[in-house]
């Protein structure tokens, strides 16, 4: 059985579609949306509702670690824009409506961190399975999946509290595979070496790996990571790498 991986899609509906031929299933470890395009600057939802100027001026404030300025000037985008909610909601259901067309059958998919989970059951179709704190059997394994991310000063659309996430990690119990959109909380995983800053991991999901020791973990989220995998015990810990830039699915054959 081959399984391809992708996670950080980030709007990437094509190299989508594409990532799930020749796959008997696809996994998604989400950030399906793309609001804020650090190098095309007219794409996702912000270039699209603001332009590439806005955008830019964003991306330079966020960069710069300047969070407080950069939610500032989002503000005052959103207040000079005629009825923004309905044109956000517009924006962000197209970018779903196209991204799970693209989803094969059968397709295991968990929320990122830069997603809305109330809009994913609206456009996922049947041969999408939405897990998050369950567990599923493929190819005579068990899975278990975890979405969202924890709290940050970006504010992202599905932070969630960490001992939220411990209970989700909680009650997945024992799993042949775990499959997160965060990494567990090793540094190496977590440094993102452009950014350079480190992102959040979870301090369950290692405590989990540590108790149960699957034989594999897989997740995404940081885009350039100090280390793309690491060992835990025997648990081989694997960042399936930022899809919308390499465009290329991790493949796993079982
Ligand atoms: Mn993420």
């Amino acid at each position: 059985m081959r399984l391809h991986l992708v996670s950080d899609v980030h709007g990437a509906v094509e190299p989508l579609r594409q990532a799930g031929q020749d796959a008997d299933a696809l996994i998604c470890l989400g950030d399906l949306l793309c609001f804020l395009d650090y190098f095309d600057h007219d794409a996702g939802v912000f270039g699209s509702l603001f332009g590439p100027d806005a955008v830019a001026r964003l991306v330079e404030l966020r960069t710069a670690g300047n969070f407080d300025e950069a939610r500032a000037w989002s503000r005052s985008l959103w207040a000079g824009l005629p009825d923004a909610r309905t044109a956000m909601d517009k924006a962000i259901d197209g970018q779903y409506a196209e991204l799970f067309a693209a989803m094969p059958t059968p397709t295991y998919a968990t929320y990122g961190n830069v997603d809305i989970p109330d809009r994913w059951a609206e456009h996922a179709h049947a041969g999408v399975q939405i897990l998050d704190g369950e567990v599923t059997e493929i190819g005579g394994l068990r899975f278990g999946f975890v979405g969202g991310g924890l709290p940050t000063p970006m504010r992202t659309p599905y932070e969630i509290s960490e001992d939220a996430y411990a209970a989700k990690v909680a009650a997945l119990g024992p799993v042949d595979v775990l499959c997160a959109h965060i990494p567990p909380a090793v540094p190496g995983l977590t440094y993102d070496v452009v950014a350079r800053r480190l992102e959040r991991g979870s301090l369950a999901l290692r405590e989990a790996i540590l108790e149960h020791q699957p034989e594999l973990m897989f997740f995404g989220h940081v885009h350039q990571p100090l280390a793309g995998r690491c060992r835990i015990g025997r648990t081989e810990c694997i960042n399936v790498g930022h899809f919308a830039r390499t465009r290329v699915p991790y493949v796993l054959d079982l």
